[in-house]
């Protein structure tokens, strides 16, 4: 499948659209989920145009497993769920909605059900606050 350059991430990484950041460098962005399955669902995006992980250069891979570590642990502290899921789907099969390539990062209770992939949109303001709170703790490691 090629890269469709007007896909919702590609404007997001040119500033064509909103999100809530909480981390960006040379190499990945990284974004609250504004359809989250729970409270902290964040995403990592690599900066390059990858449709899915077989997409993806090796460079850009290694970094971004390597941000999804980061942001987990930094969801894991804000948010302290008994568990963390890290999600990556591949290709409509799978599931995939958005054809640039993320890890989702889903922090997880027992005793509360996970809401529905990519389908009721989280309050704005809740996210802003989310947000200042996983940049605080990146920015304390
Ligand atoms: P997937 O199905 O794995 O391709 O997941 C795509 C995710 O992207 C899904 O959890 C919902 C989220 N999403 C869709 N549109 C937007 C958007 O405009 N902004 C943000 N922040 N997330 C989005």
């Amino acid at each position: 499948m090629s890269y469709d350059s007007n896909n919702i991430f590609a404007k997001i990484l040119r500033g064509e659209a909103p999100a809530h950041v909480v981390y960006e460098d040379e190499l990945c962005l990284c974004f609250l989920d504004v359809m989250p399955q729970s409270d902290g669902h964040t995403l990592i995006i690599p900066k390059e145009p990858a449709t899915d992980i077989f997409s993806v250069s090796d460079e850009g891979l290694q970094h971004l497993m390597l941000q999804t570590r980061r942001v987990a642990r930094a969801v894991d502290s804000v948010f302290q769920p008994e568990g963390v899921m890290i999600m990556q789907l591949n290709r409509a099969g799978s599931g995939q909605s958005v054809f640039h390539l993320h890890f989702h990062v889903i922090p997880r209770w027992g005793g509360l059900q996970q809401r529905f992939h990519a389908r009721d949109f989280a309050d704005p303001k809740t996210l802003a606050d989310h947000a200042v709170r996983l940049r605080e703790a990146l920015t304390r490691e």
